[in-house]
């Protein structure tokens, strides 16, 4: 299947932002970037390995809760799914005796239907998802990591465990002793993503506050992203998805403490290592800021309303902006001293 490239480049304003993105963590940065800036500049890669094939059909839970959320139709207090659901399939489904543990809204089965008569087609999961977010009235670019089947597995005293089993069925229970990232192997990036960390005049690249190990890394893994977001012209910044040593109410500090690593907003900066030109601490880590490796800012992450989300966003691109002038101080008095 020839590579997607419908995506009108051109059209877009002059400064670009790329985030990276996983679920209901990221999105509300992805969210305040979506509102703080052009939306046409604003391209989102998301993370499909916490995909899956469930009751015949091809769900993808992370581009779903970013196009909801983006669209204004997500559920506020689950933060998956969609808001004003009905349920009569899940309670048709019980009273079936079928299979209830991961729950399907009457409204958000039409999106797995139609993605799914669609794959089944042919179609890539580019397209769809940019038809979808199109159909919806996002203006921003929505682009899954891959159009090829990466899942991640999680490794466990139990056995491996498919992701939405580990997360939904066993919440997040089960002791973690590795993250497998089953056909990162032969995956490719999807080609608007590689695209969008090669656009002309990018302004930053966000990894948003999602769990490295279980909503990043799969991005991460595939070949090819590491180095475009080390080529990248832009500074790349993440926002510490932990703050004050919690993860809000995500299983990020639960990994870090099983994989023998200090539950801290440092941790995670080293953890990127040398893909970050800057990270972004919470208020309440100031004092590990100051000790840190790589230039840094502290701000408000913690995300509760709105303004949280678009106040967020607007610091992590000043604080690119920053970055982007210093970059160019350093290429400018090299090219001096050069010139002699
Ligand atoms: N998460 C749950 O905790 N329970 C569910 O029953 C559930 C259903 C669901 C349906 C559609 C969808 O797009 C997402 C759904 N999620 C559910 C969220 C999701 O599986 C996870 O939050 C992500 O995969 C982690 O980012």
């Amino acid at each position: 299947m020839p590579p997607n490239r419908n995506y009108n480049l051109e059209k877009s304003a002059a400064k670009p932002v790329v985030a990276l993105c996983g679920g209901v963590g990221g999105v509300k940065l992805a969210l305040g970037l979506y509102h703080v800036l052009d939306p046409v500049d604003l391209f989102l890669i998301l993370n499909t390995g916490d995909d899956f094939e469930h009751l015949g059909l091809h769900i993808s839970p992370d581009i779903d809760t970013v196009t909801y959320t983006l669209a204004g139709k997500n559920n506020p207090i689950t933060g998956w799914g969609r808001r004003d659901e009905t349920w009569t399939f899940m309670e048709v489904l019980a009273e079936l005796g079928g299979e209830t543990w991961f729950s399907l809204g009457d409204g958000d089965l039409a999106i797995h239907m139609e993605r799914t008569r669609r794959l089944l087609a042919g179609e890539s999961l580019s397209q769809i998802t940019e038809d979808f977010s199109r159909a919806l009235g996002i203006s921003a670019h929505l682009l899954p990591m891959t159009d090829d089947p990466l899942r991640t597995i999680i490794e466990t005293p139990e056995g491996a465990i498919s992701f939405q089993d580990y997360f939904v069925r066993r919440q997040s229970k089960p002791a973690i002793e590795n993250i497998v990232f089953e056909g990162a192997d032969k995956a490719v990036p999807s080609a608007a993503a590689m695209d969008a960390l090669q656009l002309p005049d990018l302004r930053a690249v966000v990894i948003c506050p999602s769990n490295p190990f279980l909503s990043i890394d799969p991005i991460l893994a595939i070949d090819g992203f590491r180095q475009a977001l080390i080529n990248c012209s832009a500074p790349v910044i993440a926002v510490s998805p932990i703050i004050g040593g919690q993860a809000g109410k995500g299983t990020t500090s639960k990994i870090m403490g099983e994989i023998s690593m200090p539950s801290t907003a440092r941790a995670v900066a080293d953890y990127y290592g040398e893909l970050l030109d800057g990270f972004v601490f919470d208020k309440a880590d100031a004092a590990e800021a100051s000790s840190a490796s790589l230039p840094s800012q502290v701000t408000q992450t913690l995300m509760e309303s709105f303004e949280d989300r678009k106040s967020l966003a607007r610091d992590v691109l000043a604080f690119a902006d920053e970055l982007n002038a210093r970059l160019a101080k350093t290429y400018f008095a090299s090219r001096q001293q050069r010139k002699g």
